[in-house]
């Protein structure tokens, strides 16, 4: 999920390398390092930023005209020394970066074990490296290339890799599968890099690899394949953008890509995880305090801002499916509060950096009390995933627009999987209803790519028609109503439009009374076993002459008619329904803020993860 760079030429391969690095730190990680070869294989890693192992390498002083590099963003195994990349093979000849996620490493990890050797790190990436190495060394007949594609038969999961054998000092082998890998062509030298950052300044000469491709490369050459061993003729692009659109990946502000990122970073969220054929999810970070959590007498979920949006749909989920009884506090509040907890309850704190400091003093008040503390993070390593007593990763990806986008919907998978497990072992759901509810999510990702690709145009239109708009309501029930705070919060954090979320049915208690021709109000009416109770409410709107704007469920010819605007997204089961209906509100304040001339990336007065009281 970070980035990859690589070398081979004249030049000093560590000061392409590091540069390199340096252009990928935008992105957010958390170690870096190099593998050289300069007679054997050299490595230098750590923990912490490219500048020390810049420094590191200059005390050195290894020289050498090849290496791959590594920014790490950890998924597996938590940030330090031991588990930054490059990662080696046990004789130390092999040397892996990998971006992405290995979803068997556990199995093919303990296979390896077994036939004797010994790993060094917690990571997923390492079981590449002797992986390959006991298929080279053991299979009669195969170079290193053949073992190459042997083994990433064995692996399911993602995968951008670049790999050096210190035998074959002359070339890397890359291959993709779901993480993005190029290959930029110099005079006489060659490029591997995670995206085009790294290399812009050297050549402008690409070739993109696409998933299921590898390719060897050495100074003078290039041989591209599939990896069962096809030859493929690839197009060399001319890459003709500036270095901040790269950045972006062409999008530009990193919201936005981050906002299309969603069909991907869900899948990364439920891998491994879910599992349709067998109708179970199994989420590794709670397993030993499955128990705890089965007999809990309640949750207790506390949150901030966009986090705490998700804790609300976490307690629709786990009161409706594992039919344990839920309270979701501001974190804030809880602290101050003298709160009743303590043996027996659960503390369920979200936070997608891992640092927020309310709701890290939260957990701390409730582990005082005695309460079990869980966490969902996006950040492994992270205060509150080190101090909670145990958790699940939402493994998104670093997030770095200060409008969350992604780490929401995947805090919201995380809660549904908690929720479906709980409900399964709890024996409140039966195997055959599972089986559903697991067919079903495991489309999510396809009904959000879906959403994306047929809405953004209207939404684009609808926004330039409101970019003036004072103010705005978001209006949604049941599951909605926590994406209709979400709703109002993005567009408040980016275009700085005054905006309220609300249960569609509670607006008749007050906030009616602002509904007048100039107010938009955004219905979200995508819930079906509210539907009626939900037209009824737009009826109250459209008397009061509101201009109406709905998400609705393909297919609901009374909201349309009802409607001035609509957007129209696939069906799903009602509690997963907000990770379909909050797409359309993250793209609307979105294009609003950017047609106000609004900072989307870094609004004014806020910051991506509020380490302050
Ligand atoms: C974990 C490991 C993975 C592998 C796998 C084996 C990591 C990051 N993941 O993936 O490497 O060993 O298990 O099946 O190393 N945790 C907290 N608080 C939080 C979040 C997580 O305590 O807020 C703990 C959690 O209880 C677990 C560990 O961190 O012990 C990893 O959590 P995970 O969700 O990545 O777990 P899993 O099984 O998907
Ligand atoms: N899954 C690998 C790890 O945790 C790679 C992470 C990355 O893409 O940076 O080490
Ligand atoms: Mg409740």
């Amino acid at each position: 999920m970070c980035g990859i760079v690589g070398y081979v030429g004249d030049r000093e391969a560590t000061e392409i390398l590091v540069k390199g690095l340096k252009r990928l730190e935008y992105r957010g990680y958390d170690s870096a390092g190099v593998a050289l070869i300069n007679h054997g294989l050299v490595v230098q890693k750590g923990k912490g930023k490219v500048i020390a192992l810049e420094k590191a390498l200059k005390a050195d002083g290894v020289k050498s005209n090849i290496g791959i590099g590594h920014t790490r963003w950890a998924t597996h195994g938590e940030p330090n020394d031991v588990n930054s990349h490059p990662h080696l093979s046990e004789s130390g000849k092999i040397a892996v970066v990998h971006n992405g996620i290995i979803e068997n490493y556990n199995t093919l990890k303990k296979q390896l074990i077994e036939r004797g050797r010994t790993f060094q790190s917690q990571t997923d990436t390492e079981i590449v490296a002797q992986l390959l190495e006991e298929i080279y060394t053991t299979s009669k007949g195969v170079n290193f290339e053949q073992a190459i594609r042997l083994a990433l038969k064995q692996i399911v999961g993602t995968y951008g890799l670049a790999i050096m054998n210190e035998e074959t000092p002359d070339r890397i082998f890359i291959a993709r599968k779901g993480s993005p890998l190029l290959l930029g062509i110099g005079e006489d030298e060659m490029f591997i890099a995670s995206d085009a950052s790294p290399i812009v300044e050297y050549t402008n000469k690409v070739i993109y690899l696409d998933d299921g491709e590898m390719a060897i490369v050495t100074r003078d050459s290039y041989k591209v394949k599939t990896i069962d061993d096809y030859p493929l003729t690839k197009e060399v692009h001319e890459l003709a953008i500036s270095l901040d659109a790269i950045e972006k990946a062409g999008y530009p502000h990193f919201m936005l890509k981050e906002i299309f990122e969603q069909p991907r970073s869900i899948a990364d969220c439920m891998r491994g995880r879910i599992n349709p054929d067998t109708g179970k999810i199994v989420l590794g970070g709670i397993e030993d305090v499955i128990d705890e959590l089965i007999h809990a007498k309640r949750i207790v979920i506390a949150a901030c801002g966009t986090s705490w949006h998700s804790a609300l749909v976490g307690e629709y989920l786990f009161e409706q499916l594992a039919k344990t009884p839920v309270e979701v506090e501001y974190a804030s509040e809880f602290r101050y509060r003298d709160p009743l907890i303590g043996k027996g309850d659960v503390l369920l704190v979200i936070s997608q950096s891992g640092e927020t400091a309310d709701t890290l003093a939260a957990l701390r008040e409730a582990k005082a009390r005695g309460a079990m503390v869980l966490g969902i993070c996006n950040v492994v390593g992270s205060t509150i995933s080190r101090e909670t007593d145990a958790g699940v990763f939402t493994h998104a990806g670093p997030e770095i627009g200060v409008a969350s986008t992604k780490a929401f919907t995947a805090q919201v998978v995380v809660l549904i999987m908690m929720a479906l497990e709980l409900g399964q072992r709890k024996g409140i759901l039966s195997q055959s209803e599972m089986n559903k509810y697991i067919k079903e999510l495991s489309k999510i990702p396809s009904k959000v790519e879906y959403i994306l690709e047929h809405t953004d145009e209207a939404i684009q239109k609808m926004a330039s028609l409101f970019t003036y708009a004072p103010n705005f309501l978001y209006l949604g029930r049941s599951y909605n109503f926590p994406v209709a705070l979400e709703g109002a919060l993005k567009l408040k954090e980016i275009s700085y439009i005054h905006a309220e979320g609300y249960p569609a049915a509670e607006m008749k208690h007050g906030p009616i009374a602002l509904i007048d021709e100039m107010m938009p109000v955004v219905v979200i009416a995508a819930t079906d076993h509210t539907n009626d109770k939900m037209i009824s409410n737009i009826e109250e709107v459209k008397a009061r002459k509101g201009r109406i704007i709905s998400i609705m469920n393909d297919d609901n010819p009374e909201v349309e008619q009802l409607s001035e605007f609509h957007i129209s997204i696939p069906t799903t089961a009602d509690c997963f329904s907000p990770l379909l209906t909050v797409i359309p509100l993250q793209l609307l304040s979105y294009y609003i803020a950017v047609n106000r001339g609004c900072h989307v990336d870094q609004p004014r007065n806020l910051a991506k993860s509020v380490t302050v009281e």
